[in-house]
């Protein structure tokens, strides 16, 4: 066994350091790519200056997010099965610097589990746990990367060594398969689930949790509790507007998307009145019907306020807003996350 042991053509080509670098190279740039956009998603919804151009950036920067998080998971999977003997390797610690090495990992691992398998539930729209997912989603993702930077500072030397050609024609064929495979099914997850936000890819992604055609919908009216009095005016400071004035005045029609902080996006065609025709200059506080939940009201920059694209839109795809989708009018602004594009307006209030 000893002598086995030794020879290379022995050894289990998926567990040799070169297939570990390699697999670990990718996942470095899936976890950078998705800190990246998680930071900007996060910035966005907590009053970073963020632009009102291109009308798009924020689907792509989020559907970044979404499918590097999703490729990630099959590379965890199979750096940690590349390594798995090591895992294990006794002692335990050897030195103070090993037992840093090995808390790191320890760390590493369990804060992306924690990353990656939050991610995966909170897109599928599911929240089995008590925590506010987003305060904890964005906390440990800095856990993460940071035990990610110390890991790969340690582990830069060994990369450098074993990304160099493999010794023998065995292994190196032996080790392309896992490679192959690894990247494979890889692939299979990203396209199996891209198409929640990649419109050419929408029929073949057989795994996306939404699906193709109809403008999602997030939150209904009744989960929200809507009820809209038959009295119903639009509030905008001292002055107050019915449905059929709203209708009476101007009206704009844009395509624009909503891009779901959940990971999904797709474009509509809205008509409605420019928000930049009922308010003054200034930062807009946008007000719900909707009495709890932490999207009933929200903060609308100026520079989004006062652009042509953002409305207080009455239809959606050339009918009349139905109740799910934000009746009798809800905002849309380009370039904003979903979560921001408040449905059931009832009020706009200029900020001092
Ligand atoms: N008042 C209110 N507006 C809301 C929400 C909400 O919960 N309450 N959800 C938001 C979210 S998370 C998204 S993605 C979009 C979805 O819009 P849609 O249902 O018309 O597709 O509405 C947003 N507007
Ligand atoms: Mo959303």
């Amino acid at each position: 066994m000893k002598l086995l042991g030794k020879l290379p053509v022995f050894k289990a080509p998926a567990h040799h350091t070169g297939v570990t670098s390699r697999v670990g190279t990718w996942l470095g740039i899936t976890f950078g790519l998705c800190f990246v956009t998680g930071l900007l998603s996060h910035g966005v919804q907590h009053d970073w200056p963020w632009p009102t151009r291109p009308v798009d950036l924020y689907r792509v920067t989020q559907g970044i997010h979404v499918i590097s998080g999703v490729a990630s998971i099959p590379l965890l999977l199979a750096k940690l099965w590349s390594v798995y003997p090591k895992l294990f390797e006794r002692p335990l610690i050897r030195n103070v610097p090993h037992a840093l090495e090995r808390g790191s990992i320890f760390v590493l691992i369990a804060a992306s589990f924690f990353e990656l398998v939050t991610g995966l539930f909170n897109a599928a729209q599911n929240y089995p746990w008590s925590f506010y997912f987003p305060t904890a989603h964005y906390a440990v993702a800095y856990v993460a990367i940071g035990a990610l930077l110390v890991h790969i500072a340690v582990k830069i030397p060994v990369v450098r060594r074993t990304l160099e050609p493999a010794s023998t024609e065995q292994t190196l064929l032996s080790r392309r398969a896992f490679l192959r495979t690894t990247a494979l099914t890889t692939s299979v997850a990203v396209v199996a689930t891209a198409g929640v936000t990649v419109p050419f890819l929408r029929n073949i992604s057989v795994l996306a949790w939404r699906s193709p055609g109809e403008l999602p919908v997030n939150r209904t009216a009744k989960d929200a509790k809507i009820v809209v009095p038959p009295d119903w005016r639009l509030q905008v400071g001292a002055k107050s507007y019915s449905l059929r004035e709203l209708q009476a005045m101007p009206q704009t029609t844009v395509e624009l998307p909503i891009a779901c902080v959940e990971g999904w996006s797709q474009n509509a065609t809205w008509t409605g009145v420019r928000v930049a025709d009922l308010v003054g200059k200034g930062d807009i506080r946008v007000k719900s019907l909707e009495q709890e939940g932490l999207y009933r009201e929200t903060m609308l920059p100026e520079a989004f306020a006062q652009d042509p694209l953002t409305l207080l839109a009455l239809e959606l795809d050339g009918e009349d807003l139905s109740p799910d989708h934000g009746y009798p009018c809800r905002l849309i602004a380009p370039n904003r996350p979903g979560v921001l594009q408040t449905k059931w307006v009832t009020s706009l209030e200029v900020l001092a």
